[in-house]
Formats: C-alpha cells, sequence, structure tokens
C-alpha cells in the first residue's frame, strides 16, 4: 500500500512485484526516466534566463519549429535511456523514425521499447506556461537478438507495461502506472527527490470541466459543437466551466484531480485531429483508465486501437468516465 512522502525509491523497491515478469529492469527504467526529467526540470525552470528557448530553427516531422528545449529534453531522455542496458528501441516526437539501441554486448537482448514526447507543449515555454513529457513503455514483441523493428513499435496500447507524465508546473511531478492503480510523485527541487505526494490517484467520475479549443468551433464535426452546446446549457450542474491551458499534460493533471473532459476532435482542418496515437494517447489513455476514467477516440476505446503509424493522430476524448460517455453519445 502506497505511503504518502515515501520516496520514489523507497516506492519502486516496495512494488517491485508489480512490474510483472520484470528482473528489476522495469523498475531501473523508471529510474532513469525520473534522473532525465530532473535534468530536463532544472532546464525549463531557466529557460526564460538562457537562450535556449525560442525556435532552434529546425523543424520536425510534425512540421512544428522545433524549440531548442525541445532538442535538449529529446537528447537527454535518449541518452538516458540508452545508456542503461535495458532499452532495445526508442521513437520519439522529435524523430522521424525511431531508434534502436543493441546494448553494450551489441546483442539486441534488451527486453523494452519506449515511445516518448519529450517536452509536449513546447510552444508555451516562452509564455512561461507549464509543459510536460508523455512516456509509454512496451517488452518488444520481436525475438531478443534481433534488432528492433516498427512491430515493436506499433503495439496496441491495452499492451503497455508502463506510462506517465512528467508534468513541469508549479512544481515537477512525476505521475505514473504500471498497470496498478495511479501515483503521483513531486520532486523537492532542493535536494533532488520525489515525493509521493498523491498516492493511487482517481477521476472522479463526474465533472464539470471541458477543455477543447474553442477557436476551432467552425471546423468541428456537428456532434462536438452539440456536445459543446450542452456543456454551455444551463441545466443541473451545467454550464460547466472551460478550461484550456494548451498544454495536454497540464489539462488532464488538473481535469484528473477535479473531474473533466479533454476533447481533441477531428476537423475540417485536421481530419484525424493532431494528438499522436502512440506518444500521447495511449499513454494518457493507460494513466485515465487505470484512473477510473476514459479515453476513446469518440467511438472506440483508444488502447484497442491498431497503430499504422508511428507518428499517426487521431482524435482523443479523456476524462471523467461520466463525462467521456456522455460526449460520445453526441457523437453517434
Ligand atoms: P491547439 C501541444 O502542441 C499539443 O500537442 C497538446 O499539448 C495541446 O493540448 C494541443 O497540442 C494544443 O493544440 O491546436 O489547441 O493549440
Amino acid at each position: 500500500m502506497a505511503k504518502k512522502n515515501q520516496t520514489l525509491g523507497e516506492f519502486i523497491i516496495e512494488n517491485q512485484a508489480d512490474f510483472q515478469y520484470s528482473s528489476g529492469e522495469l523498475s531501473r527504467l523508471i529510474n532513469s526516466i525520473r534522473l532525465a526529467a530532473k535534468v530536463v526540470n532544472h532546464e525549463v525552470n531557466k529557460a526564460g534566463l538562457v537562450d535556449i528557448t525560442g525556435a532552434a530553427g529546425e523543424v520536425n516531422i510534425q512540421g512544428e519549429d522545433q524549440q531548442k528545449l525541445d532538442v535538449y529534453a529529446n537528447d537527454k531522455f535518449i541518452q538516458t535511456l540508452t545508456n542503461r542496458e535495458i532499452v532495445c528501441g526508442i521513437a520519439s516526437e522529435e524523430n522521424d523514425d525511431f531508434i534502436t539501441i543493441c546494448g553494450q554486448k551489441e546483442d539486441h537482448n534488451n527486453k523494452y521499447v519506449v515511445l516518448i514526447d519529450p517536452l509536449d507543449g513546447s510552444s508555451n515555454i516562452d509564455v512561461n506556461v507549464s509543459v510536460g513529457t508523455i512516456f509509454s513503455i512496451y517488452r518488444r514483441v520481436t525475438p531478443m537478438g534481433s534488432p528492433v523493428t516498427i512491430d515493436d513499435f506499433l503495439q496496441e496500447g491495452n499492451q503497455q507495461v508502463a506510462a506517465g507524465y512528467i508534468v513541469y508546473g508549479t512544481s515537477t511531478m512525476l505521475v505514473y502506472t504500471t498497470g496498478h492503480g495511479v501515483n503521483g510523485f513531486t520532486l523537492n527541487p532542493a535536494i533532488g527527490t520525489y515525493y509521493l505526494s498523491h498516492p493511487d490517484m482517481k477521476f472522479p467520475e463526474d465533472g464539470n470541466i471541458y477543455s477543447i479549443n474553442e477557436g476551432n468551433y467552425v471546423h468541428f464535426p456537428q456532434g462536438v459543437k452539440d456536445y459543446i452546446k450542452y456543456c454551455q446549457t444551463e441545466e443541473g450542474d451545467r454550464p460547466y466551466t472551460a478550461r484550456y491551458i494548451g498544454s495536454l499534460v497540464s489539462d488532464i493533471h488538473r481535469n484528473m484531480i477535479k473531474g473533466g473532459i479533454y476533447i481533441y476532435p477531428k476537423s475540417s482542418k485536421a481530419s484525424n485531429g493532431k494528438l499522436r496515437l502512440l506518444y500521447e494517447c495511449n499513454p494518457m489513455a493507460f494513466i485515465a483508465e487505470q484512473a477510473g476514467g476514459k479515453a476513446s477516440d469518440g467511438y472506440q476505446r483508444i488502447m484497442d486501437l491498431k497503430p499504422t503509424e508511428l507518428h499517426q493522430r487521431v482524435p482523443f476524448f479523456c476524462g471523467s468516465k461520466n463525462m467521456v460517455e456522455k460526449a460520445e453519445e453526441f457523437m453517434k
């Protein structure tokens, strides 16, 4: 049972059994993510002071200006994950193709693949708004001893062995699941230690916050327009409150604590929406479901979708179970 103020290290050791079939490798993998997060947090917190924000001049596969902090965070997570003999492959939002890691013995015998959005919401960095890192972990499916293939990354979200996010906000938190509930750890930057501040996090079944970019209203499908009007209609506990930060991790983290729904739907401008299935929607869906919430594309469970491409986008409805189900009613 999680005890408040336990350190992340103590928690991982006490819950080692949670990491099925893992001989401590998954624990070490979570530990390496926590280390990289501390390093990135240090840079994010001083971004305004040091000229590492603003566009790096390059453009990533998403066609978005690559912020220098994006590049820095990507490099740090890849470097930290590569050095630990646990990961055999990494896919990142910032890299067109996946990265093969054959291990120090050059034997391709590492067990896990990691998919990561190293700094989601990075356009918020220059305006001092919270950003986040999102990660998703699978066991490889191709034979040990051979290089990873795309099949190791195109697994359904229901095969994830762990997933989580780091939110670099008013405080820095690491929130993750290994399929046994969701726990949140807050970093004490003075001593570089994460403490269990939010044990056994639960998505309230109901909520009154809806998070969607209403600036795209005219481009939304009719069902989404109708649901937004439903949220704004005076009846019972409505109208709901509109809260949209433009940073997926921050919006979902707030909604998980207070109750709410986050929607990034398809539109006439984006036929599959904007968010990526593999390293944004699947990990956030795993967290949401493990906390008692729900995540779909408006019709199907996100974690049952069969991926076809590394950077594919899907519509995303995620949050309090009853709110997601009500929104899905409008999508029929
Ligand atoms: P829009 C950030 O770029 C992001 O991927 C999510 O973090 C965020 O929720 C969304 O896109 C914001 O997109 O189109 O509303 O600015």
